[in-house]
């Protein structure tokens, strides 16, 4: 379906889940093109092609712009199908792994705030602006220790599961439940200050050494300016198509805001193109871009009238 537009992913290096998307283009042998995304706003090149979404990773395929991993691991099991990042018959184990990873990702990253020394002031000015609320770093400070007691019930709770000599987290065969859970693992090995917690989980490091194994397929780097001109060329290649089973009677041409739930809540307008169960595609013009199609999940997800 996508087979003449290549796959564009815009991220960072440290960024724990582009790693989670990095390893699944890995996994399904696919080839992409690599751009650099600035680590804090703005992103001018990023935002055009959103229309506002900020979080990394984003995947691009032509003037089709996927915001959040479950997005882009739904788009890639259509490109793609093997292995199925979210396997028939374990749609909902996958993604309550899913969301359980985040908890281990927030536990991750409030012990780097909480420890300090790891983030610049600029990422700390940055992020204080993009959660709701801001940060509170003394609290942060106060719940190191929990949070070293948090992050080892949760590694607990993966050693257990691998105890049985599996491969991986569902058995025999790796899937999104592997990468969700691997990418703040990775995030942890890359700091001598987090790395300890994992030296008594043998099984959980042998299993990150598998997953790391994969790698991250093979890419090419490119220029943020050029995914531009990719996008104002290409046509999206998705289908307008109503959604009988819409619990609120949205139609396509109806002008929507879709924005994340939880943090960096920028919301994004347009024109609503496609929806089902588990995604909404919506259709905005921009000065750089051109016409885009701007696809999220469902889950996580705000959809209000605009
Ligand atoms: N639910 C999102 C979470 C993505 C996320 O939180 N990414 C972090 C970086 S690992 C982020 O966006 N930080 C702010 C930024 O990069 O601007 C997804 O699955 O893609």
């Amino acid at each position: 379906m996508h087979r003449m537009s290549e796959i564009i992913l815009h991220h960072y290096d440290m960024s724990p889940y582009a790693e989670k998307v990095r390893v699944a283009l890995g996994l399904k042998g696919l080839s992409w093109r690599s751009v650099q995304v600035p680590v804090v706003m703005p992103k001018p090149e990023l935002t055009a092609l959103t229309g506002g979404y900020r979080k990394t990773p984003v995947l691009q395929i032509g003037a089709d712009v996927y915001c959040d991993t479950s997005a882009i691991f739904r788009v890639l099991d259509r490109c793609e199908p093997s292995p199925p990042l979210y396997p028939p018959g374990a749609g909902a184990s996958v993604r309550a792994l899913e969301a359980w990873a985040q908890g281990n990702f927030v536990t991750a990253v409030t012990l780097f705030f909480g420890i300090g020394g790891v983030f610049s002031e600029e990422f700390l000015e940055d992020r204080r602006k993009m959660i709701p609320g801001g940060v509170n770093e003394e609290l942060a400070r106060a719940v190191v220790p929990s949070m070293r007691d948090h992050l080892r019930s949760r590694l607990t709770l993966l050693e257990q599961q691998l105890d049985d000599g599996r491969s991986y987290l569902l058995g025999d065969a790796v899937s999104a439940a592997d990468l969700a859970a691997y990418h703040p693992i990775w995030f942890l090995s890359r700091s001598p200050l987090t790395e300890a917690a994992l030296q008594p989980f043998e099984k959980v490091r042998a299993w990150r050494d598998r997953i790391a194994g994969i790698g991250h397929g093979e890419y090419r780097e490119m220029d943020a300016e050029e995914t531009l001109d990719v996008a104002r060329r290409a046509a999206s290649t998705t289908t307008p198509t109503s959604d009988p089973g819409d619990p609120t009677a949205r139609r396509p041409g109806d002008r929507v805001q879709v924005m994340p739930d939880d943090y960096a809540r920028d919301p994004v307008v347009g024109e609503l193109v496609a929806s089902d169960a588990h995604e909404i595609a919506i259709r905005r013009s921009d000065p750089r871009a051109g016409e885009v199609v701007v696809h999220f999940p469902r889950e996580g997800f705000l959809t209000l009238a605009a």
